[in-house]
């Protein structure tokens, strides 16, 4: 593992999301890191958004898993991989080699997947190896691989900017690919000719760029972008030298178009014929179109059709292979990319290789030497993670090994994926954070290293290839997953295969066999022979890079298909007919509302990485329900107020935000709230398991629920003492009983949001049953059930309590650095209970998180007359650093501009 201290600076891939961004990265005097934008990474020239900025606050050894545990006893290594061997091996001896599977994830390194990979398939003689780019990816791939013959997206970063049109559909790119987004506006600011369209039933925060919103009736983007198709052929805007020459199967995808005329679309997308066909116009009559999509599209039960019906409309045009055009699929996760390149997939093999792709099997086998193996390597595709969880259910698997991600939580209806791991005689798990929802059903739980401390590759959305670096010791005995996988391979009897010790070996194997008899008949386009033989010195040099990189492109390609030959046997692109099909999940009666879930700006999943840093908490701090002001009148919801969604398979409860943002009948929940930070706040509970017939990517958008008030007595808020970085729930604590609680990570202390349906009569009592230290200071307002409390002992603040709602509570930037003071001073401690030094209010959300603005001084700003981003940068420096938060900016002084408006209208009319 390299290191680094002092000054110097190491280049590093930032861990979230699938734009790779570089991070320059120094190791500080104390250990701590100092994390900066790579000005030379091409992804990102430096930037870097809100969450990439805050990676250094993530990082310390607290709640970090820091042994092996077997059976719940700490253990060493050699014990613990003596057991996982030996179970293993038995389990395939009574079962058989099928009875053994493993759930990866594309946030493991290129070099973990690959290993695993190899051992899983290769030598274990198991197809079950699934990842959790299924519920992400998996789709895309399948189209991809359906009309352009390799799972291999196209375009580049450089092509969103040149564009002339680019649509995002189903992707909240503002959040959730920021440093993308920013690219993008500043492009669009610089050609005033480029327009931007945005597809999705919510008004995101990407809409600020956009020149044409449709807020589009949930899963019917198929039959939009058939219409599409339609429109093109009877406007005479298809491009019919690039249809002749270069694809295939165009009648029979218009044909299932056909019905798709414009009043259907209107009527069926709900979106109003003339933006309909300004879109259709602006779409058809520019060559420069980029449509770039992503889960909104992905996570439907016909998502494969959906990307296909939008690839069929850049073909019809030619627009795909050409500087600032095609349909880009951009990618989640920082490396779901490198787990594709390796087959970490069910369905594949190796090294974009199929089962079924012509002598494959044969080829994998020579390459891994395990013709000599009983069994052999795997002849057919493995369970997709539905299927594999529905299998361990059945009790047909036995034993799973799952690395890098959280099925308890992301997988939908959560409950049953936890009754089949509750029966799966052995699950191993490897992890980094101490506390997360899967811990309790694992067998085996083996320490892994994290960012900052692994070593190996990454592949972001436009197949670049970066090097994330070690800088920092691991914690305890955590290892890298490679050598973990490895270590296990060796106990296993294969240690010749797996002997590696470094992992520029593993990579070095990955480019060869993506070279390994590469040619004639059976060329595959995912290529890196050309990285084949760098050694350790070349590879911890190693550039971002774009596959193919081969002999004849030995410093990469940056676009594809642009000779219009395609992967396909002929070389033609094919058209794929499709049927539009609308959410399998149906409402009823009973479950009136349609459920949409996705993510928020500052977090990142199960928050396991994310609430490690205070500031991020403090944009949305709580499991929500956003909702249109129509369904909180009909359901007697008001604003703020905590409700409660059901569904078929679970329940969700959290705070009510009623938005004009949300179309009516329809309601969104975040996904990262888990058992560890919430009573009831799990998105996966809330889904059914329903999936697309083609990639076995489940529905994740399209629940069916029902809504109501959560019927309440009282509310309060607990802080509590607690190291700073500590996330342990710390046991379930008492007042968890209770109908609804969110835990709040702050710098110093925890924040606990309560509420209970029993009235609690005396709550001095009820507290001092709670907590060990005694209350020293309170005030009550029995007459309204208010009450305020805090406990002070040896000049120190254990815990402070509110009862009442949080609208109530005052800024609490000032209480949660008390709990930081060595010791209270008497002024503090006479103030403690009114919460702050000078009588101030609640800052409201922070808006900015890099430097920590809150909506409430935004809003004063914009009343004095601050009517710009750039005014309110000047005088509070929102929005100054990394810009994620300027679209809210925005829309915030788009609000007031209403109010004011609505106002002065109100003042003509009493006039
Ligand atoms: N901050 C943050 N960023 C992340 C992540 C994170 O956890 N946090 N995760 C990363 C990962 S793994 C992924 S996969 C990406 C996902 O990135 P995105 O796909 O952008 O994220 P989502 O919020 O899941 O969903 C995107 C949008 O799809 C819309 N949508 C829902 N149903 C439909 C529909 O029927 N049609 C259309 N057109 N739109 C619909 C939703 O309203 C939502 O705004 O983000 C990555 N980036
Ligand atoms: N309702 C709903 N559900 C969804 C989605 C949705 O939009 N809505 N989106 C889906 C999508 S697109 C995705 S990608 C998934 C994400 O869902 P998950 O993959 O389940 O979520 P993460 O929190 O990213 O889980 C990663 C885990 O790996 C650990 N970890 C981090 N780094 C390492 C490492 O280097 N080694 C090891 N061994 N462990 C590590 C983290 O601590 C964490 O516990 O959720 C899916 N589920
Ligand atoms: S945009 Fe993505 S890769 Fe870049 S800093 Fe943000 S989370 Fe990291
Ligand atoms: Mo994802």
């Amino acid at each position: 593992m390299s290191q680094a201290t002092g000054s110097a600076c190491t280049a590093t891939t930032c861990p979230y999301c699938g734009v790779g961004c570089g991070v320059n990265a120094t190791v500080n005097e104390d250990g701590t890191l100092g994390i900066e934008g790579d000005r030379d990474h091409p992804a990102n020239f430096g930037r870097l958004c809100v969450k990439g900025s805050a990676l250094h606050e993530t990082l310390g050894h607290q709640d970090r898993l820091t042994t092996p545990w077997v059976d719940g006893k700490a253990t060493s290594w050699d014990a613990a991989l003596g057991t996982l061997a030996e179970r293993l091996q038995a389990t395939r001896t009574a079962y058989g080699a099928e009875s053994v599977a493993a759930y990866l994830s594309g946030q493991l390194l290129t070099e973990d997947y690959y290993v695993a990979n190899k051992l899983f398939k290769g030598f274990l003689g198991t197809p079950h190896l699934d990842t959790n780019s299924r519920l992400c990816m998996a789709s895309a791939v399948a189209a991809y691989k359906r009309s352009l013959g390799a799972d291999a997206v196209p375009c580049n970063y450089e092509d969103l900017e040149e564009a002339e049109l680019v649509v995002l559909v189903g992707s909240n790119l503002a959040w959730n690919h920021p440093v993308l987004y920013q690219r993008l506006k500043v492009a669009k600011a610089r050609n005033p000719l480029m327009r931007v369209v945005v597809i999705d039933p919510r008004v995101t925060d990407s809409c600020e760029i956009a020149d044409l919103y449709l807020g589009i009736a949930p899963g019917s983007d198929a039959l939009l972008f058939n219409g599409l198709l339609a429109w093109m052929a009877a406007n005479h805007k298809l491009d019919n030298v690039y249809l002749e020459r270069h694809t295939q199967g165009f009648d029979d995808a218009l044909a299932a178009a056909r019905d798709a005329d414009l009043s259907r679309v209107s009527a069926i997308c709900d979106i109003d014929p003339e933006r309909l066909e300004t879109f259709y116009y602006w779409f058809a009559s520019q060559l420069h179109v980029v449509t770039l999509y992503s889960q909104g599209i992905n996570q439907s039960s016909s998502g494969t059709d959906k990307c296909n019906a939008i690839i069929n409309c850049h073909l019809a045009g030619g627009k795909i292979g050409l500087p600032g055009a095609g349909p880009f699929s951009i990618t989640g996760q920082p490396n779901a990319m490198g787990g594709r390149e390796v087959g970490g997939l069910a369905n594949q093999l190796a090294a974009h290789m199929d089962y079924h792709s012509p002598g494959a099997l044969a080829r994998v086998t020579r390459f891994w030497a395990t013709d000599t193996l009983t069994p052999r390597l795997p002849e057919a595709p493995g369970y997709k993670a539905i299927e594999l969880f529905e299998a361990i259910e059945r009790g047909e698997i036995k034993a799973l090994w799952i690395m890098a991600t959280n099925p308890a939580v992301s997988l939908p209806d959560a409950a049953r994926v936890r009754r089949a791991l509750e029966k799966c005689p052995l699950v191993i798990v490897s992890e980094c954070a101490a506390h997360t929802d899967l811990l309790a059903y694992a067998d085996i739980i083996l320490p892994a290293t994290g960012w900052s401390e692994k070593d190996g590759t990454v592949t972001n959305s436009e197949r670049r290839i970066s090097r994330q670096r070690g800088l920092l010791p691991a914690p305890g005995q955590a290892r890298h997953d490679w050598w973990i996988i490895c270590e296990a391979a060796r106990h296993l009897g294969f240690g010749e295969a797996f002997a590696y010790t470094h992992p520029h070996e593993i990579f070095d194997e990955h480019a060869r066999l993506s070279g390994y008899e590469n040619e004639g008949e059976s060329k595959r386009l995912f290529d890196i022979s050309g990285l084949a033989g760098l050694g350790l010195a070349g590879y911890d040099a190693l550039a971002p890079i774009q596959w193919p990189v081969t002999y004849s492109a030995p410093h990469g390609t940056a676009r594809l298909f642009e000779d219009a030959t395609f992967a396909t046997p002929n070389g033609r692109a094919r058209f794929i007919a499709v049927t539009p099909r609308l959410p399998e999940q149906a409402l009823s009666a009973a479950f009136p509302l349609r459920l949409n879930t996705g993510r928020i700006r500052d977090q990142w999943h199960t928050m396991t990485r994310t609430a490690r840093a205070p500031r991020l908490m403090n944009h949305r701090f709580e499991p929500f329900i956003e909702l249109h002001p129509d369904d909180a009148e009909r359901y007697g919801i008001e604003a703020q107020q905590l409700a409660v969604l059901s569904a078929q398979s679970g329940e969700y409860r959290g705070r009510a935000r009623i938005s004009n943002a949300q179309r009516r009948g329809e309601v969104f929940i975040p996904m990262h709230w888990t058992d560890a930070f919430s009573k009831a706040g799990r998105s996966g509970a809330m889904l059914a398991a329903i999936t697309d017939p083609v990639s076995g990517q489940p529905e994740a958008k399209h629940g069916a629920v029902a809504l109501a008030p959560l019927a309440t007595a009282w509310e309060a808020t607990l802080l509590i003492a607690q190291a700073v970085g500590d996330n342990s729930p710390v046991g379930a604590p008492p007042w968890c009983r209770h109908e609804y609680w969110a835990r709040v990570p702050m710098q110093g202390c925890q924040r606990w949001q309560l509420a209970g349906r029993q009235p609690i009569d005396d709550w001095l009592a009820q507290v001092a049953s709670w907590l060990p230290e005694q209350a020293t200071l309170w005030c009550e307002d029995g007459g309204n059930g208010r009450l305020r409390a805090a406990a002070v002992a040896q000049g120190k603040l254990c815990w402070w309590l509110m009862v009442g709602p949080p609208s109530e509570l005052p800024g609490l930037a000032w209480l949660q650095a008390r709990f930081n003071d060595t010791r209270l001073s008497d002024t503090h401690r006479r103030r403690l209970l009114a919460g702050c030094d000078d009588g101030g209010a609640d800052t409201g959300p922070v808006i900015c998180s890099c430097h920590q603005v809150g909506q409430s001084a935004i809003i004063k700003a914009i009343r004095a007359g601050d009517n710009s981003v750039e005014a309110l940068g000047a005088r509070l420096a929102c929005g100054t650093q990394c810009g994620s938060c300027l679209p809210e900016l925005k829309s915030l002084i788009e609000e007031e501009r209403s109010h004011a408006r609505a106002k002065q209208a109100s003042y003509t009319e009493v006039a």
